[in-house]
């Protein structure tokens, strides 16, 4: 099977998780500077925004990056033509099926992984030409599926003949360890790089994540058929009393708009739309990206020097 940095076009099997309205040309191009695959999250953004980011980011790296397309998003296709003309190396999508748009990214020399929450939506993808996929578990933050990455790595493993990449949960060495002990070949990491320096979030946004504990995210929008993972504030409470009292879709958005901008922009911490994994609670410093990439593959060393330890397996006796 093909080596995931040989498909990325990376010194190490990282990538970084797509975050809306924060992932864009100055943590992308710090990313890929330090060895791992820096994403351009499209998602809410214009067709004329991606391609300033995408120019942004070539003026700061000359190493691969990759674009991540929301397939939500009422501009996909603008967001497509986007990444075909401007030959961007690898596409990862989400929030959706991106099966009818493999084939024509693959001809354009794109490599195409996308981000998936179930083993059935996986084959599909892989079926249609994916280069490899990311198997998210529940554990992420933003939009999520039901499946826990523990679960559901395995899985997908088992069922694909194309590399698995796991995210959700996964913050430093013993992530990507155990992640490779289920199988994955490589792992993308999104909320531990909400802290990096060179991430423009605001300082509200990052010191939610500092502060975080395991107990701070909940999922909201079970309801609404589109869970997404926040922080629990004043804001996730108001959206969780709503979703209880069977309130209408119109009236949990109404809550809900403008809220990701509070957040991204104002960092608003009651009220702001503040999207992190359950991992957030082991995130407790803010270093340059490259470091932090640096730091987690020297604890995964670590690991596997201690692996005899692990109920004794190994030991001679
Ligand atoms: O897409 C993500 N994470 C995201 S997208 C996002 S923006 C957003 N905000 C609010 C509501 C919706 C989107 C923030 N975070 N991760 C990959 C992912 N894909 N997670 C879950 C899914 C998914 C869920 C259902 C993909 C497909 C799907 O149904 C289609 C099918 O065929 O199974």
């Amino acid at each position: 099977m093909i080596d995931v940095c040989e498909i990325l076009g990376t010194e190490y099997p990282i990538i970084q998780g797509a975050m809306a309205r924060i992932a864009e040309s100055s943590l992308a191009s710090a990313v890929s500077n330090g060895g791992g695959l820096g994403i351009i999250a499209s998602g809410g953004e214009t067709a004329d925004w991606l391609r300033d980011q995408i120019k942004k980011t070539r003026e700061k790296t000359d190493k691969p990056f990759g674009v991540n397309i929301m397939l939500l998003a009422d501009n996909v296709d603008e967001l497509m033509e986007v990444v075909k003309e401007e030959k961007v190396p690898v596409v990862t999508t989400g929030a959706g099926n991106p099966g009818k748009y493999i084939a024509s990214l693959k001809e354009a020399g794109i490599k195409v992984i996308p981000v998936v929450a179930n083993v059935a939506l996986a084959t599909r993808v892989a079926r249609a030409g994916a280069d490899a996929v990311v198997a998210e578990g529940t554990e992420a933050g933003g939009h999520i599926g039901e499946t826990t990455t523990m679960a559901l790595v395995p899985q997908m493993v088992d069922a694909l003949d194309i590399p698995v990449i796991a995210a959700g949960g996964i913050a430093d060495g013993r992530g990507i360890a155990a992640a490779y002990m289920l199988g994955a070949k490589g792992v993308q990491v999104a909320t531990r790089f909400l802290v990096a320096s060179e991430c423009i979030v605001a300082r509200g946004y990052k010191d939610a994540i500092l502060k975080a504990k395991d107990s701070s995210t909940v999922a909201t929008g079970r309801s609404t058929g589109h869970p997404v993972r926040i922080i629990k504030n004043k804001l996730a409470k108001e959206i969780l009393s709503l979703e209880k009292k069977n309130a209408d879709v119109e009236e949990i958005n109404r809550l809900c708009t403008g809220t990701l901008a509070a957040a991204v922009r104002d960092g608003d911490a009651d009220y702001g739309n503040i999207m992190s994994g359950q991992i957030a609670g082991l995130v407790k410093k803010e270093q340059p990206a490259a470091e932090i990439i640096e730091e987690m593959f020297k604890e995964v060393e670590d690991v596997y020097k201690d692996r005899n330890s692990i109920c004794g397996a190994g030991r001679s006796v």
